[in-house]
């Protein structure tokens, strides 16, 4: 199972909602998919077809629960953090939530994608400017975690072929 966290509004639901259907023909929505999400008030379970033959269940968990993002962490077999590059008030809130969480002690996979979202926004952050502003090499020189970065756009679909592989070949022990 593969847990997908990220501050509110970062577009989780909306992420999940396309991954499932970008392979799963019989499920592909014929409008096309709505761009409508609610917050999420708990957890939200997704089956997503990583690969014709595998499929891996991801958990998104809602912003608004990241008190008990951390009951959650040890059982996981890889990470998916992600951050709104289109708001510059979240990042203090965001940083502070995604080092809590590389730094969590149940933390048992080293296998953690970092999801730069809403790069279709003509106001969003530069990857340059992220990583400034996160400080992702000083995280990244304390961690053993393999982390990758990959920029999406949930609404574009920009992307979400990437975070189907990295998923495909990190997240084990799940076939359909
Ligand atoms: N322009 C744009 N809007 C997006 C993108 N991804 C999500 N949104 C919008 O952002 C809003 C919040 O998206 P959600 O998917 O509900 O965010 P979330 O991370 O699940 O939020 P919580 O469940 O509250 O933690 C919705 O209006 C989405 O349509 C994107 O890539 N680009
Ligand atoms: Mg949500």
């Amino acid at each position: 199972m593969c847990l997908l966290l990220g501050p509110q509004g970062a577009g989780k639901t909306l992420l999940l909602r396309r991954l499932h259907t970008y392979l799963n023909i019989k499920d592909q929505d014929p409008l096309g998919g709505s761009q409508a999400t609610i917050p999420t008030a708990g957890t939200n379970l997704v089956d997503v077809l990583v690969t014709k033959k595998q499929e891996v269940v991801v958990r998104e968990m809602g912003g608004i629960m990241s008190p008990i993002w951390p009951k959650y962490i040890k059982d996981c077999s890889t990470l998916m953090f992600m951050v709104d590059m289109s708001n510059r008030l979240q990042v203090a809130a965001g940083c502070i939530l995604l080092l809590t969480t590389l730094s969590d002690r149940s933390l048992v996979t080293d296998k953690v994608l970092i999801l730069l979202n809403k790069i279709d926004l003509p106001t969003c952050m530069s990857r340059f400017e992220f990583e400034s502003l996160f400080r992702l090499d000083d995280v990244l020189k304390q961690s053993k975690l393999q982390v990758s970065v990959i920029e999406v756009s949930a609404h574009t679909g920009q992307g979400l072929g990437d975070v189907l592989d990295w998923l495909a070949h990190n997240t084990t022990g799940e076939a359909s």
